[in-house]
């Protein structure tokens, strides 16, 4: 990216110019980059849609060729989805690929009770959950089961005392500082933070979180320049613009750190001439860093974005309709 680029041209959202950078992702097939990304295909195609969704471009990528290729990556032995067709199934790309469906109005095409048979098998005697049949275990995995659960309306599949074991080892994975680990013992990471509480609030356990404790914790993460860092004495990085602010907005403490600032830092990070967003001024964008910049701008009230539900990272609207929403708030979005 340019650093040439005059302060002035990143002051605002480049809206179309991150559409297109979006649409030509898909379309970069002969670029090296596109197959060495090939086990994060089914999060990129995620990623890159919901960020349409949140830019109010949705309609960008064509509807029928993005579940064919969910589909694709179908694994029919293990009754989930790989992240790229031939791959195994694994929890983050199923995750993915449920997201996917459900913002495209297509769950008919799953065969759910296979699904969810796939994600039980992950469930371990301690309450966390695996990745896939390998068996590495953490946060994330569990978020992601728990989230994939309830969009497939079967949370209930759970049982109540295996749910309670959920609970429960989200709850050993909390800090004297309020936050999270991706295991027990392990330190706090906003990163951690956003699954343990996300999942606490689907699990209707928010009554867990120390909320001022973890919300102090959380507003500590702004540095001088505006930027959020993961964790004490880290650097900024745009995505944290997703893991705190969401986390914030489920304890309604959005208003804890300082949006103006925080907005302008995101604002710097894009790319003026070719679109996309990178994890810090003058750093090369990717669709990670683009989708989560514009998810903390939907969250800080940003003129024209649309709602981001932050305990799904979904469009707000997709998940009242399910009748999913938990209890947060986000900041008044502005006129334009
Ligand atoms: C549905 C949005 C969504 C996610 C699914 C995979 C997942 C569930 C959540 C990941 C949560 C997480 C751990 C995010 C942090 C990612 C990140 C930027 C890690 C960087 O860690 P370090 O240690 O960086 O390299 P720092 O910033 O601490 O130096």
């Amino acid at each position: 990216m340019s650093s040439s680029s005059p302060a002035a041209s990143t002051s605002k959202l480049l809206v179309p110019l991150h559409v297109s950078y979006i649409k030509a992702l898909g379309e970069a097939k002969d670029d090296l980059a596109y197959h060495l990304t090939a086990h994060l295909r089914m999060n990129a195609i995620y990623w890159g849609l919901t960020a349409l969704c949140v830019m109010d471009a949705k309609d960008t990528l064509d509807r029928e060729e993005t579940i064919a290729f969910v589909m694709s990556c179908w694994d029919d032995e293990a009754g989930a989805f790989g992240a790229h067709p031939e791959h195994d199934a694994h929890i983050l790309a199923t995750l993915s690929a449920i997201q996917i469906l459900v913002i495209q109005d297509a769950l008919d095409r799953v065969d759910i009770p296979r699904v969810v048979s796939f994600i039980l098998s992950l469930h371990r005697p301690s309450g966390v959950f695996a990745g896939d049949a390998f068996g590495e275990t953490d946060t994330r995995f569990l978020y992601c089961a728990v989230s994939a659960l309830s969009l497939l309306g079967s949370l209930s599949a759970l049982s109540k005392d295996a749910r309670q074991r959920t609970i429960d080892y989200v709850v050993q994975c909390k800090n004297f500082d309020g936050g999270f680990g991706n295991r027990i013992g392990a330190e706090s990471h906003a990163g951690q933070v956003w699954v343990c509480v996300a999942a606490l609030a689907i699990l209707d356990a928010r009554d867990k979180v120390d909320d001022d404790t973890l919300g102090w914790w959380l507003a500590e993460r702004q540095l001088p320049n505006g930027g959020l860092n993961g964790r004490p004495e880290k650097l900024e990085d745009v995505c944290y613009s997703h893991w705190v602010l969401s986390s914030l907005s489920i304890l309604n403490k959005l208003h804890w750190i300082d949006a103006d600032k925080l907005e302008a830092f995101i604002l710097s990070a894009q790319d003026p001439e070719h679109g996309g967003i990178a994890d810090r001024p003058d750093n090369v964008v990717d669709v990670f860093h683009t989708f989560f910049g514009v998810a903390g701008l939907s969250l800080l009230g940003y003129p024209g974005l649309v709602d981001l539900d932050p305990v799904y990272c979904m469009p707000a609207e997709v998940i009242a309709k399910m009748g999913l929403r938990k209890g947060w708030a986000a900041i008044e979005r502005r006129d334009a």
